[in-house]
């Protein structure tokens, strides 16, 4: 089955905020945002500002009806500056006029006058300085002190990845419609709608039962949209109860990339230990983690990187801390592994770093210490249903890893100026939120008269398919076709206080709450079946839209099965709400079962790099991955495709850099690399593990959004083993990404990482 959507985004006939059709009368917003990164705010005049045609209102935080406040975890950010600013691009007031481009031209005749301080820009600056957003955690398994006196080897070493756009294709926006008891109906390209009512709730000063936020569909959000849509929608709705006008502001990509936080930079330091075998005894680690002037979700991610600090190994002895660094840069938010590539960037660091000292690939130390079933992971929790072992050594048969071996030394030997290197990258990746009670969803489900069914969940469609899979589970329950479904907009007055579609979890949450939503209609209809046949209703099932009995179709149709069902009075409407099972987590002790279930698999990448120019190839990605039984491998292979993409991206040639005064230099896509189709590895290979599937899983198709993005850092060590085969012993930092700047430095500059750094920025000036 094909995504739902794939006719109309082919004939461009899907609707997001921009196709919203305007009421009359709707003002245009632009968001004049700070110029500084830090300091306080002497004077900000917005009188000429207000005097250019169009200009309808120009709002600033003292015109916040409510509480100037839309943090999340932590209350410590302004909608509107008020009185100081903490980053460049932060908001300071909203333009409304007529059209859009009048709100655009007025925004450059704001004048702001800030008493600048010296902003911080780096996490380990910001640790020095005591500016944190939170004490730092800590994760422990065993006793790392007492178990380095048992490693042959021990070796020490520093680690840092750096930030990423989310470039969405659909910037951030919403649309605002000032409505009824002084209420608003909120349009929002938001992975929360939930998060972006409760906000404007407080923000306004309104119960959220007078804000409606409706969301057709995302352009994209990996992460980007669980809580910075937020302060869009808010601004739209202040403007539009402000003005008793409808409000629109949807931000251009330039501001989308300055005033939007990104993935967050990690700069990390590591020890590992190792038995003479090869086995690993102690791993101990400190993340400084940048987190941007605010909490927005920098504590949850934090967290994730702490769980995910071992990716698949199994560890006896682990110390973990990581810091949450407070920085003058935009807050860092979600993106696809949400910390956990961070922290697997690390551990492969380490294990690399092993490697090289010891004289082996590091696939010898990873392959000795993958996950075992039983393992027990930093937080408590043991694996299970683990297949760890089982994708690696499906994926070193299925790909010969052995030939490929053989092969690229033969290359290397014959070729001078193109050296080619190998990776094994094997992930685990946790199902659910890390806060427990984020773990839960709602559905709604309507059968009509004619038996056309709509239903309605909590989870936001953003590509990634999940209304399509809820449409399988429909099919799947009551037996209806396709064309009978329609999955209704995410609403909130029809699926209330919902968590943010993200975790990986939305289709495995809302999936499980229509699920029950459909079996509870189902049962109801074959009571009346029974009823109707004469026959027990454990002898009935529905099939093809026909109630069959013991195997054998009846006279009963679906449609004839609805409409007694109402002439009995029988409710063909059902509200069903789904939470997780088994999950408990301390976040005193650190201890629990967060998760309901891990997803596994394995990567072979091969990269070549030109050792003239520093460029480089990703040739071959040769995936063996665990989606569990998919229920829709069409859209599951789509899903690994473009999260090995997208992590690929992140590990070599996206690059976002600040300079000292906190200024984005890579602010648009001329300074911004992305992959495009010429960097899609020529061969990308995926092979589902043959598995049982898992019962937390929907239909037992195991949750598949953000995993694959970490084999994207399987080809950052492929690139450094290319570069290893040209330069075996030179001392070279693990620094992502492996930019082809990088690389020629790697080469034959200098060996640190701050040169690098300083090179590219200048490259860019
Ligand atoms: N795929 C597409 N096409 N677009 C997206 O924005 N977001 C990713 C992933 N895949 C995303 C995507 C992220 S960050 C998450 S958490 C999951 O989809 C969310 O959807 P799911 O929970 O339904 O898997
Ligand atoms: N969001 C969140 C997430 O709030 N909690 C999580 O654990 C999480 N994990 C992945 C992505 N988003
Ligand atoms: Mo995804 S980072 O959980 O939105």
């Amino acid at each position: 089955m094909k995504h739902i959507d794939s006719k109309t985004h082919t004939r461009g006939q899907s609707t997001y905020v921009d196709d919203i059709p305007l009421v009359e009368g709707t003002l245009f917003g632009a968001v004049f945002d700070s110029p500084s990164a830090a300091g306080s705010i002497i004077d900000l005049n917005i009188e000429s500002a207000l005097q250019m045609p169009g200009v309808v209102a120009i709002l600033t935080w003292s015109d916040v009806p409510g509480v100037n406040e839309i943090g999340n975890i932590f209350p410590d950010e302004p909608l509107l500056a008020e009185g100081s600013v903490h980053y460049m691009g932060q908001p300071v007031a909203l333009i409304l006029a007529e059209t859009e481009s009048q709100a655009r031209a007025a925004r450059a005749h704001i004048k702001i006058e800030i008493a600048e301080e010296k902003p911080i820009v780096d996490a380990r600056a910001a640790r020095a300085a005591g500016q944190l957003i939170h004490p730092p955690r800590t994760f422990q398994l065993g006793d790392t002190e007492k178990a380095w006196a048992q490693c042959a080897h021990i070796f020490e070493g520093r680690a840092e990845s750096g930030g990423q756009e989310h470039l969405y294709i659909e910037t951030q926006g919403a649309y605002a419609i000032p409505g009824e008891y002084g209420g608003v109906k909120l349009f929002s390209s938001t992975q929360g709608p939930t998060q972006v009512q409760k906000a404007t709730s407080r923000a306004l000063g309104l119960p959220m039962h007078l804000i409606e936020v409706d969301v057709a569909r995302l352009g994209g959000g990996f992460g980007g949209k669980e809580d910075q849509a937020t302060p869009w929608a808010v601004l739209a709705a202040m403007g539009a109860l402000s003005t008793g006008k409808p409000v629109k502001l949807v931000l251009h990509r330039m501001d989308d990339m300055r005033m939007t936080g990104k993935r967050h930079p990690y700069d990390s330091d590591f020890k590992i230990g190792l038995a003479k075998d090869l086995s690993i005894v102690a791993f101990q680690v400190q993340f400084h983690q940048n987190a941007g002037a605010v909490a927005d979700l920098s504590p949850a991610v934090l967290e994730r990187t702490l769980f995910h600090c071992t990716n698949s190994y199994s560890i006896p002895n682990v110390l973990a801390t990581a810091w949450p660094c407070r920085t003058n840069l935009p807050p860092n938010t979600a993106f696809r592994g949400f910390g956990g590539p961070q922290g697997m960037f690390v551990m492969e660091s380490a294990i690399s770093t092993a490697a090289e000292a010891l004289g082996v690939h590091p696939s010898v130390i990873q392959k000795k210490n993958l996950l075992q079933e039983g393992s027990q992971f930093p937080y408590g929790q043991k694996a299970s249903q683990c297949h760890a072992e089982h994708c690696w050594q499906e994926a070193e048969e299925a790909y010969q890893l052995e030939a490929l071996r053989s092969e690229i030394q033969a290359f290397n030997e014959k070729s001078p100026l193109v050296k080619k290197g190998y990776s094994l990258m094997p992930i685990c990746f946790g199902i659910s939120f890390t806060k427990t009670a984020l773990n839960q969803a709602s559905a709604l489900a309507h059968i009509y008269l004619d038996g056309s069914l709509g239903f309605s969940t909590g989870a936001v469609e953003m590509g990634q398919g999940v209304n399509t899979k809820l449409v399988q589970v429909v099919e799947k329950t009551l037996s209806l076709r396709r064309a009978k479904i329609k999955v209704e907009t995410t609403n909130t007055t029809r699926a209330a206080n919902t968590s943010p579609t993200a975790a990986s979890a939305g289709a495995d949450l809302n999936g499980k709450a229509l699920e029950k939503a459909c079996l509870a209609l189902r049962e109801r209809l074959l009571r009346v079946a029974s009823s109707l046949l004469k026959k027990p209703q454990d002898q009935l099932t529905l099939k093809n839209e026909t109630v069959y009995c013991q195997g054998q179709a009846s006279q009963l149709h679906w449609e004839d099965l609805v409409a007694a069902a109402w002439e009995r009075r029988i409710n063909l409407s059902q509200q069903s709400h789904y939470a997780t099972p088994t999950l408990h987590f301390n976040s005193e002790t650190n201890r629990g079962e967060p998760f309901a279930y891990h997803v596994y698999g394995t990567a072979i990448t091969t990269a070549s790099v030109d050792l003239v120019r520093g460029t480089y190839t990703v040739d071959k990605v040769q995936v063996v991955h665990d989606f569990g039984e998919s229920m829709n491998p069409v859209i599951d292979r789509g899903q690994t495709e473009g999260g090995i993409v997208q992590g690929i991206g992140w590990m070599t040639m996206e690059e976002v850099i600040y300079n000292e005064k906190g200024r984005l230099l890579t602010n648009a896509l001329s300074t911004y690399k992305v992959p495009d189709i010429y960097a899609v590895p020529k061969t990308l290979d995926i092979k589902f593990l043959k598995v049982e599937g898992h019962s937390l899983a929907i239909m037992k198709s195991k949750a598949v959004g953000e995993p694959p993005l970490m084999y994207g850092i399987g080809a950052y060590f492929a690139i450094r083993n290319a570069i290893r085969a040209a330069v075996p012993q030179k001392p070279m930092a693990y620094s992502a990404p492996m930019t082809p700047e990088k690389t020629l430095l790697a080469l034959y500059g200098p060996i640190h990482q701050e040169q690098s750094q300083g090179l590219s920025e200048k490259a860019i000036n």
